[in-house]
């Protein structure tokens, strides 16, 4: 059985869990990372030398790096839909993959642990604020794709949809001001609606 180590306030594990939960798998959590300990424990270190959350092992297929491992169960099971067939449309759902790690992670990231986890050294109002506008900026640029789309990479949810999917709750949740973007919360209403995403992404923020 798919076996798969992190704890669940942590934003990458939460990728996971939601893509294992949208394709129907039978999977076993187990609490890694922060006051679970687990991630500097020899074993753990085997499986995942960057001794971080989330890792995976699906029957000897052991991987880490969240955003791998969506792709990696989405993919393998594709009959479930989260992996389009279609090499262009999965390249526009993989490209926010992309850009979620490249651009929107830094000052989302900052905003996080400065205002939810109270991060000492995340704490100089004028850097807060700064993020606060940057990541507005950021965001329309989805919210521009989603102009045209009901989902990142198409009128369904694809594998796409899952790491933004994650950052966009989160984001919606600071205690910051936020530009006005009608598409970015429209696509976030309907990803609200799903069950899978209610279980695993709307939790509140710790
Ligand atoms: N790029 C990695 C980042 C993994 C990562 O930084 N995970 C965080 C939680 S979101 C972590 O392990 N933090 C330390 C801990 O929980 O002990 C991924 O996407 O899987």
């Amino acid at each position: 059985m798919l076996k798969i180590w992190g704890r669940t306030n942590s934003i990458n594990v939460m990728k996971v869990l939601w893509c294992a939960d949208e394709l129907g798998l039978d999977y076993e959590r187990v609490d890694a990372g922060m006051t679970f300990g687990v991630v500097g424990e020899d074993w753990y270190g085997a499986m995942n030398p960057n001794r971080r959350v989330p890792t995976i092992d699906d029957d000897g297929v052991v991987l880490w790096e969240s955003n791998t491992i969506v792709r990696y169960l989405a993919a393998k099971h594709a009959s479930a839909g989260l992996w389009p067939s279609d090499a262009a449309t999965r390249a526009v759902g993989e490209k926010w993959m992309d850009w979620q790690l490249s651009t929107l992670m830094e000052d989302m990231t900052y905003l996080f642990w400065g205002l939810v986890r109270k991060a000492p050294d995340k704490q100089d109002p004028d850097r807060q604020n700064q993020a606060a506008q940057s990541t507005g900026a950021i965001w329309a640029m989805l919210d521009a794709a989603l102009a045209e789309r009901d989902y990142v990479a198409g009128e369904r949810l694809t594998v796409g949809d899952i790491p933004v999917g994650c950052f966009v709750w989160r984001w919606s949740n600071l205690p910051i001001e936020r530009p006005a973007l009608p598409n970015l919360e429209a696509w976030h209403e309907r990803l609200k609606a799903r069950p899978a995403f209610q279980k695993n992404v709307m939790l509140a923020l710790t």
